[in-house]
């Protein structure tokens, strides 16, 4: 009688557990810092696979519902929320998960603190980190772009951590007519005295639930004229919902069935006159909105290394727990190999990450020099690209590493994927993002700084045992200053066709940097050892794969991509 019973994988404290961030941290933040924040680190560690986990397991048991019609008939749209749902929203405010940013109670090094708390929170939060990710936003937007009243009234409810007065805030961008290409939006603007009231439909309304909004709109003349165009657009802020519960100008034609993220109420909508404050200059709303996309696009690549990290966490304890041909896996040379060949992809993307929050908190305390500031501008679509698509090919090899088992459910593991896959979408997909690199590059010269900076960090690593690394480093950088000459004189069509890899090589290469770095700092120590076999195995794949962008590319594209 076979009496055989598996065991499934257990966490442990995910920022003990953790050596990579805390060799991070360790080097990245001044001794005084990083000993005031530790302690808050390694209690929410155990935070989040403690009460914060079970509260995440029981808001994606229970999917957010629609009810719009009363027992009377009544049009009532309410969204029924999951207690968990809740409690995480209560648990995020008292945590400063947006808070530590605002208060820069560390200064420059608020937003590191910030995010590396938030890595830890993602994938115990069943996607909850997405209305923190708008809130963070609109609350930067609010600093950046509006007058000091609304700055004095609203703000203080996105970044306080009392959970009474805490308001997260939506993001509605996306229309029918509109999703990559906000510009063809239709929704309009009617003055009405001192406010606006707005008309049209949002599709992709996400966090819906959430009393605030920032969303764009048309601003008609007497006559009704609208520009057209993304120059047409105007920035608002709306309140979407009545102190009574009912929604506030708005009809909520229905909740999306995603694939992933079904925790998360994300609404088709139709704004039926809902009163809207204009927030910035009219006809600026694109370029206002960005400040506060920038902000969730570095949410989103922290989201993506931190489901790397979780799917890595879960795979190394089955490790030790699965036995298959007489061994536990952990002994199993191939299963080893794969696990070391995921460490490497996380890796590199965990330093990225960092590096992004460490320029974001020099950026807003006015710490970062102009070659920073253009680094972060042109490393912020990178990374988020970049990160979104390894988090994929991650979780798909972490849900292989379980066997039949992580296809199965009820395990867990089938859901690391499908919140993986929205990573490479949400706030603007692989493409959309490769096209803000060269709008990086054309309008913020962001390039040259870029450039210099990477060859900046290979310089500084001395130790021989990576001299063919970094001299791979060098050979990579000049490649992708000879693909941008050459993609420059072969026309804007030739320079989008190959915006895609350019960026990847890009990514990799500025990684590839950080690793080195990182590996020298660390080197004489056991950590370094690991550290440096990391960076190596990180040039074992091409740093750049690029191909000539010309019109012989663009003609056999033609022929082959609708074949
Ligand atoms: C987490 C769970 C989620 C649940 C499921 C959700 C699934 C997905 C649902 C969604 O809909 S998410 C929302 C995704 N949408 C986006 O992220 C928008 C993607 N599109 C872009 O980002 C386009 O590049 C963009 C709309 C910005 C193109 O707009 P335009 O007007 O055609 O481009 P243009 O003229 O280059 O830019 C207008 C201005 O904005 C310019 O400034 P100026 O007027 O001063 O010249 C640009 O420089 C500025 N700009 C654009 N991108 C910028 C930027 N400025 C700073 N940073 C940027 N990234």
């Amino acid at each position: 009688m076979g009496g055989f019973q598996q065991d499934g994988p257990v966490l442990g404290n995910q920022y003990d557990d953790d050596a990579l961030l805390r060799s991070c941290l360790r080097r990245l933040l001044p001794a005084a810092v990083l000993q005031a924040i530790e302690p808050d680190l390694a209690r929410f560690g155990a935070r989040v696979v403690g009460d914060l986990q079970a509260m995440a397991v029981q808001a994606e048991e229970q999917p957010p519902r629609l009810v719009q019609y009363d027992a009377w008939g009544r049009r009532c749209d309410r969204i029924v929320l999951a207690p968990g749902w809740q409690a995480l929203e209560r648990a995020a405010a008292e945590e400063g998960l947006v808070a530590i940013g605002y208060e820069r109670r560390y200064g420059e090094w608020s937003r590191l603190y910030q995010f590396a708390k938030l890595y830890l929170y993602v994938p115990a939060s069943a996607i909850h980190a997405c209305p923190l990710a708008m809130t963070d936003g609109a609350a930067r937007l609010l600093e950046v772009h509006a007058d000091a009243a609304l700055r004095g009234t609203l703000l203080p409810h996105l970044v306080t951590r009392d959970p009474a007065a805490f308001w997260s805030s939506g993001q509605w961008m996306t229309e029918r007519s509109g999703g990559s290409d906000v510009g063809a939006s239709e929704t309009v603007a009617v003055r009405d005295g001192a406010r606006f009231r707005l008309h049209g439909d949002k599709f992709f309304a996400s966090a819906i639930t959430a009393p605030v909004a920032m969303t764009l709109a048309r601003i008609a003349d007497e006559a009704g004229h609208t520009v057209a165009g993304s120059r047409g657009l105007s920035l608002f802020h709306v309140r979407a919902w009545n102190d009574d519960g009912s929604p506030n100008g708005l009809r909520i034609n229905r909740l999306k069935d995603k694939l992933g993220t079904r925790a998360l109420p994300t609404a088709e909508i139709t704004l039926d006159g809902i009163e809207a404050w204009p927030l910035g200059e009219p006809g600026r709303g694109v370029a206002n909105i960005a400040t506060l996309f920038n902000v969730t696009r570095i949410y989103n690549a922290c989201s993506a290394v931190a489901y790397m990290r979780r799917g890595l966490a879960l795979a190394q304890d089955y490790a030790h727990r699965r036995h298959a041909f007489g061994q536990p896996l952990a002994r199993l040379p191939l299963h080893l190999e794969t696990l070391a060949q995921l460490q490497t992809e996380f890796a590199g993307c965990l330093l990225l990450v960092l590096h992004l929050a460490v320029l974001l908190g020099k950026a807003e305390t006015g710490q970062a020099s102009a070659a920073e500031a253009a680094v972060l501008r042109l490393l912020t679509p990178l990374a988020k690209l970049y990160t979104g698509k390894v988090g994929i090919a991650v979780a798909s090899e972490v849900l292989e590493s379980f066997g039949g088992a992580g296809y199965v459910e009820d395990t867990g593991i089938p859901l690391l994927l499908r919140q993986a896959q929205v990573l490479s979408i949400w706030e603007g997909t692989t493409n959309v993002l490769a096209l803000d690199v060269l709008r990086a590059i054309d309008k913020e010269d962001a390039f040259a700084p870029f450039v210099a900076d990477i060859g900046a960090r290979l310089d500084a690593v001395a130790l021989p045992a990576l001299a063919a690394e970094v001299a791979q480093g060098h050979a990579a950088l000049r490649a992708l200053q000879a693909h941008l000459a050459h993609a420059m004189q072969a026309g804007e069509e030739a320079r989008q066709a190959g915006a895609r890899r350019f960026a990847f090589g890009l990514s990799r290469s500025f990684a590839a940097a950080l690793l080195l770095e990182h590996a020298a700092w660390a080197a004489p120590s056991a950590e370094g050892r690991v550290l440096v076999e990391i960076a190596r195995r990180w040039h074992e794949r091409p740093l750049a794969e690029l191909f000539a962008a010309d019109a012989a590319r663009l003609a056999a594209n033609r022929a082959m991509a609708l074949w």
